[in-house]
């Protein structure tokens, strides 16, 4: 058994401290306490174990050792890898297929209380695909952008659509390798069948084929899922909103949805709006209604309508903890099972809503498209007839919350460097190209209770700041951030370098920059294709001063975001402990696997995968390739002395000098 850990162990954030103390205090087990009970297994940790037939399982904990088939260490762990990646594309790419369904319903009518809110937004993701649009309806655009998503997923030959919006040089080279993917269905179905037994076993066979098959998500189902969102419920661009356990309150009906696919949730902000849900819930003896998100469910309505974040993967749990939940509404992904059991300390009901995601004792109201909001206004009730069951004996509430400006999408980003009428990447790229911002950095992904919760993140994205690395963020790691109060403009620049601080005073934008929930990776994929398409900084993503980082990651989709991206072109940089690590001190060439994503990758792709395990190394081999990429384009060596002189600085400086003299310094004279 491991050690148990303290309180301020298990996670950096006040807020999760004070429900841990109280967790403690009433005898209730968490996913921090099961960590510790839970000791990982080694020799599955590191990949070595092969469940894949009925004569296994193999643990090949000996040099030469091979399974009962013959399979060798390197074949099992690419085989676990691939396994791992596909189930991540499938996680992912199948919200977009439902995405693509809703689509296809609205468009025709059929889908009660959705409409298209993004006419713009449909009309250029149309034009992608020369969808004609002049003179047609945005419903009848819709309804032919949805058959060519829903028919993406089952393409079984010729390269899958959205491949043709990476940069020309990437296509060719995905071209060149052999991995441009066909349909989503078709590239998973061949990774598990790759990956049974007797099958494919080459290492670099298999990894090629989990590259294919992690594109076909990243350029295929997940972007899809992110264009219909945007199209379905508007493209999102800076809001007001807020993060954290204090965002429950005292004296409503509290309902908190969790999951991933803005379908329900979309249609739950719009039920809790409608008066007569909120009569209902007065009648009840409450104020109203006040919703709130987690995990990446949250990011989607926090970034659309700035409905508040209670919190990410690790506060699912102590958000119930509260006692003031009346409802937690869950769909798919990242949903913790002993959310059941746990609500049975509280009056909490846990009510599920995919055919696809049932748990054992939760209640069940299923979703269906065709009659959202009459579904999203039934559940509501049942959340607010539960208001009566509210212990206030056993309420706690963390006076806890930071305000945070998210919705940064890859349209507005172009639009506030530019302004709506030469909307540009022009002074992002320019700003690199002077090292005022040194590069950029993805910081992304989950929470892991086997770190402490945030910490990671946090730590991270601090020191890149401090080093004029610009970060953007998505999934659980931006309501990291978002709680630690580095999403709101000036509250985060202290903790800034020189150049990125007169970057975002210009530009009036925090340092840390919400770009959505774990699906909308894509959108980085977007940026980073207009930043080469805006020109100075190489023809290809793999030539950008940019790094990926998950620091805390834990689930499948980590995995296939990582690998897509790595295909893309980027070093991804993940914390933790690898999947594939081996032990080569045990076991020779048990590192085949490790090697061969690292350097392997980089010599087909331009972007590998490392597993860092110190939050000091990460930062340092972040900022080394940063730097690397930015010798290799000619530009000027990163230099933090030449800059912080202009914009509000110069203004602060001239604040301190006597009237005549600040005349002077700006008019260049000292007369009226
Ligand atoms: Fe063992 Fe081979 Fe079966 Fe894996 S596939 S469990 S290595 S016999
Ligand atoms: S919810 S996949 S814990 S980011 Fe997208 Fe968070 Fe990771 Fe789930």
């Amino acid at each position: 058994m491991a050690k148990k850990r303290e309180i301020h162990e298990y996670s950096s954030d006040p807020a999760a401290q004070q429900m841990l103390a109280r967790a403690e205090e009433l005898g209730i087990q968490t996913a921090f306490t099961r960590a510790d009970d839970m000791a990982p297994c080694n020799i599955g940790g590191a990949g070595m174990c092969c469940k894949q037939c009925g004569m296994g399982p193999c643990r090949l904990t000996k040099d030469g050792q091979v399974g009962i088939c013959g399979a060798t260490i390197d074949t099992i762990q690419a085989r676990n890898l691939a396994r791992a990646i596909a189930a991540g594309a499938a996680a992912h790419s199948d919200h977009g297929r439902d995405m693509a369904f809703l689509l296809k319903a609205t468009a025709n009518n059929e889908a009660e209380g959705y409409f298209i809110r993004d006419i713009a937004k449909l009309r250029i993701v149309a034009g992608y695909y020369d969808i004609p649009t002049e003179g047609r309806s945005p419903e009848e655009i819709a309804n032919d952008l949805a058959d060519l998503y829903i028919a993406q997923y089952g393409q079984q030959r010729g390269e899958a659509a959205p491949i043709r919006r990476a940069p020309k040089k990437r296509q060719e080279l995905w071209r060149a390798q052999g991995v441009v993917p066909r349909g989503v269905d078709r590239e998973i179905v061949e990774t598990l069948h790759r990956t049974h037994i007797g099958d494919d076993q080459d290492l670099e066979h298999i990894l090629e084929h989990a590259i294919r098959t992690a594109l076909a998500d990243g350029w295929g189902g997940s972007m899809m899922a992110t264009d219909i969102s945007d199209i379905l419920f508007g493209t999102p661009a800076p809001i007001l909103g807020q993060a954290n356990l204090g965002v429950i309150k005292e004296n409503m009906v509290n309902v908190v949805v969790h999951g991933h696919e803005p379908s329900l949730s979309e249609m739950i902000v719009a039920a809790s709006q409608d008066p007569e849900i909120i009569e209902y819930a007065k009648a009840a003896g409450a104020q109203g209604i006040n919703l709130s998100g987690i995990c990446c469910t949250a990011n989607e309505i926090l970034m659309r309508q700035g409905i508040p974040a209670a919190g990410n993967f690790l506060h699912q749990e102590l958000a119930i903890m509260t006692g003031a939940v009346e409802a937690m509404i869950v769909d798919v992904q990242c949903i913790m099972q002993a959310l059941v059991s746990l609500a049975t300390n509280f009056h909490t009901k846990i009510i599920t809503t995919s055919p696809k995601v049932r748990l054992k004792g939760a209640t069940h109201i299923e979703f269906d498209e065709h009659k959202a909001l009459t579904i999203a206004k039934q559940i509501l009730k049942v959340a607010i007839d539960n208001f009566k069951e509210r212990d206030r004996s056993k309420t706690q509430i963390p006076q806890i919350k930071e305000d945070l400006i998210p919705g940064f999408s890859n349209e507005y980003i172009n639009y506030m460097l530019g302004g709506s009428y030469r909307g540009s990447f022009r002074p992002l790229n320019d700003a690199i190209m002077s090292g005022r911002i040194r590069g950029v950095a993805a910081v992304v992904g989950c929470n892991n209770p086997r770190s402490s919760q945030d910490y990671l993140h946090n730590k991270v994205t601090k020191d890149l700041l401090k080093q004029d690395v610009l970060i953007v963020q998505t999934g659980c790691g931006a309501i990291a951030a978002a709680k630690l109060g580095l999403m709101l403009g000036e509250a985060g620049l202290s903790e800034v370098g020189p150049g990125l601080r007169e970057i975002c005073e210009t530009v009036g934008i925090p340092p840390v920059l919400h770009m959505g929930s774990c699906v909308d990776n894509t959108r980085i994929l977007t940026v980073l294709t207009q930043m080469v398409a805006e020109g100075g900084l190489g023809d290809d993503i793999d030539q950008i001063p940019a790094v990926g980082l998950a620091p805390e990651w834990m689930s499948e989709k980590a995995l296939v975001i990582g690998a897509y991206c790595v295909a893309s072109g980027a070093y991804v940089i993940f914390g933790g402990a690898s999947p594939v690590s081996g032990m080569p001190d045990r076991v020779a060439d048990s590192d085949l696997v490790q090697k061969y994503i690292s350097q392997g990758w980089e010599e087909r792709y331009g972007g590998k995968l490392d597993f860092i395990l110190d939050p000091d190394e990460m930062v340092k081999v972040a900022l080394e390739h940063i730097d690397k990429k930015r010798a290799a384009l000619g530009l000027p060596e990163y230099n933090p002395e030449a800059f912080g002189r202009s914009g509000d600085a110069r203004m602060r400086n001239l604040e301190a000098l006597p009237l005549e003299e600040r005349r002077k310094a700006i008019y260049g004279t000292a007369a009226d």
